[in-house]
């Protein structure tokens, strides 16, 4: 029998203005934006005050200022907010080693098991939000579920400073079958409009049509998202702390000896391996390409960068020249794949820090946020060619 899994999800209220609210008594209670220079004119983030005149992250600052004129706008100081967000990943240790970091300011935390260490899971959860409080002075929002998705849609349900328990499965479906669909993971503005022109609006919808035309729509992200709508989700928690490699291999359905789909192939690898490092916060130095001949021969090479990195393009050019340095000669590849190691940590913050990114790293970002907003696949690297080749 399968155990149930408990999974924790704790994600701070409007982070960075909480801080700001917390240092400074006249901004309590008030609209208050954090934006600014580092995150050139854009909304970092906005307190609970400022929300109800529609301001929200990633805004123009100027369009903030017009819906919300009377509000307290303060730049951004990263340094004091990744003091904080320290303070609170610490903590998060304190439960298990099994916590998974997302970003500055939120973990999953995978507590099976750890009950008659701490107590119930409801317990543990609490014990998390009041060491939070009284370690920062911040309030948190928790959520309980038997997966990744029903808990950070547990916490999100509860915002701010809740607790909300998503735990058993026959009471789920009953609380979230009304949510809009966009509360699934992976359902953006594009395919939250497309599931709107198909009549789904909320997620009970979406789990009452048929999966195969989710999928003939959606493909691979529709069964998916189908599966999360009937509140199934079986990701891991991945440690960040154990993470050693982040890497990605693809298997061709027919043997390849053409240099410019393996260079292609190495490009799709790298931004997927990119992205991915850049979602753990974690930035690598050593590139190894493995190739899997078709006499199933295989062979690996590997380099050490000059600097960490989670650029696409970094990553790219290194595997390329490992490539290079192979002898190919009358030989066809079956399997190529490409791992990022010797991994450092860089607490999510990178992509927050303008200082600290290479031009690479904002490309990597920039691509990141493109193919989110218009859908994984659908708008990719134009060199990434030759996708019915490629098997995964
Ligand atoms: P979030 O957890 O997404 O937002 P939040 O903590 O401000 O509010 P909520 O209560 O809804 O969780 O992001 C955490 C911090 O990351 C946020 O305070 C500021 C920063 N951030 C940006 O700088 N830009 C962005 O676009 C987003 C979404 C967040
Ligand atoms: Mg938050």
């Amino acid at each position: 029998m399968e155990i149930t899994r408990k999974i924790i999800h704790v994600d701070m209220d409007a982070f960075f203005a909480q801080i700001e609210q917390r240092d400074n008594p006249g901004y309590k209670n008030r609209p208050l934006i954090v934006g600014g220079p580092l995150n050139r004119g854009v909304v970092s983030t906005a307190s609970y005050e400022a929300r109800k005149y529609g301001v929200h992250s990633g805004m123009p600052l100027s369009r903030a200022k017009r819906l919300c004129p009377r509000g307290t706008y303060v730049p951004v100081d990263m340094e004091k907010y990744l003091g904080e967000s320290m303070k609170i990943r610490e903590i998060f240790y304190q439960f298990t080693p099994l916590v998974e970091i997302i970003g500055c300011d939120e973990g999953f935390l995978d507590v099976t098991g750890c009950e008659r260490l701490f107590g119930n899971v409801l317990e543990i959860a609490r014990k998390i939000k009041g060491s939070i409080y009284e370690k920062t002075n911040l309030t948190s929002s928790a959520g309980l579920g038997p997966n990744k998705f029903l808990a950070k849609l547990a916490s999100n349900m509860g915002k701010p400073n809740g607790l909300t328990v998503l735990q058993d499965s026959e009471k789920v479906m009953e609380r979230i079958r009304k949510l809009p669909v966009s509360y699934i993971w992976g359902v953006g503005h594009v395919t939250g409009r497309e599931l709107r022109s198909m009549g789904i609006e909320t997620i009970g919808d979406l789990a009452h049509t048929p999966v195969e035309l989710i999928e003939a729509r959606f493909g691979e992200l529709g069964i998916i998202m189908h599966q999360m709508a009937h509140g199934i989700d079986n990701r891991k928690v991945i440690p960040n702390r154990e993470a050693k490699s982040i890497g990605r291999e693809i298997t061709y359905r027919r043997d390849i000896d053409d240099i410019s789909i393996l260079s292609s192939t190495l490009l799709l690898l790298s931004q997927k391996i990119a992205r991915n490092m850049r979602h753990k916060g974690c930035r690598g130095r050593v590139v190894t390409l493995k190739l899997r001949f078709s006499d199933f021969k295989t062979i690996s090479r590997r380099m050490t960068l000059k600097e960490h990195t989670y650029g696409i393009f970094d990553i790219h050019r290194s595997s390329l020249a490992l490539l290079r340095s192979v002898d190919l000669d009358r030989k066809k590849i079956r399997l190529i794949g490409v791992s990022v190691s010797k991994l450092e940590n860089t607490f999510g913050f990178s992509d927050l820090l303008d200082s600290s990114r290479s031009r690479d790293e904002s490309l990597t970002e920039a691509i990141d946020i493109i193919s989110r907003r218009f859908g994984e696949g659908k708008l990719t690297l134009a060199r990434i060619i030759e996708r019915d080749d490629i098997m995964d």
